[in-house]
């Protein structure tokens, strides 16, 4: 199986980059210099219309979304590897905080961004809407907090790529600021998730 993983370090990429290192798959690495505008390239274009990392294509089929990137992964290998659920109520268990995270916390991560990022323009921020996504991120993480308060991994005591799907955001969110020190289980979570050695392989690039 040959896969090609389109990436770029410290993005949307390094949840589906983790997984690859978690899974041993073999995969061919390219980077996409973003600063460089490589992304809006007629070649990656072709591949990825939207324009972003990160990409994976499988014998010559294009993959866009992470979140897919890491369901595709996840039922190809994961199960195999002792990594993802097979079919019962574990794997709704795993849909369920995948989704969860890709749709509702980034929604709201986002809103965060673009409302109080100077990466983007000013006339296009507001404080308002920048403090009630703020409001939100703190019930979403209320949420995953006292879902994580009787388990060491969002499914239970094992490890899977459902944690690979999640875990990245509350340091990135730590990073623009957000104050994640009333939320302990999930300070305690990101604490063994990234004392993974296949996310340390990716941090170290
Ligand atoms: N929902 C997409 C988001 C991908 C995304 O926003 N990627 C960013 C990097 S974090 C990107 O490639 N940005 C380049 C651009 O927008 O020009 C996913 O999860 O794959």
């Amino acid at each position: 199986m040959k896969i090609v993983f389109y990436f770029s370090p410290m993005s949307s990429a390094t949840r589906v980059h983790w997984a690859l290192e978690e899974l041993g798959v073999q995969y061919e690495r390219q980077r996409v210099n973003l600063s460089a505008g490589e992304q809006r390239r007629p070649e990656f274009l072709a591949l990825n219309p939207n324009g972003k990392v990160p990409l994976l294509v499988v014998e010559g089929q294009p993959i866009f979304e992470s979140l897919a990137q890491l369901l595709y992964l996840a039922e190809t290998y994961g199960v195999d590897q002792g990594l993802y659920p097979k079919h019962g109520p574990a794997r709704t268990e795993a849909l369920k905080w995948m989704c969860w995270g890709s749709v509702s916390l980034y929604e709201a991560m986002m809103r965060l961004m673009r409302n109080t990022s100077d990466r983007f323009p000013a006339e296009q921020r507001n404080d308002q809407a920048g403090a009630a996504a703020r409001k939100d991120l703190a019930d979403l993480f209320g949420i995953l907090d006292r879902h994580l308060a009787d388990k060491a991994y969002l499914l239970g005591s094992e490890f899977s790529l459902a944690d690979v799907a999640l875990a990245t955001w509350p340091p990135y969110l730590g990073r623009l600021g957000v104050d994640l020190t009333a939320f302990k289980h999930i300070h305690a979570w990101v604490g063994r998730c990234m004392s993974r050695p296949a996310l340390g392989r990716v941090l170290a690039g």
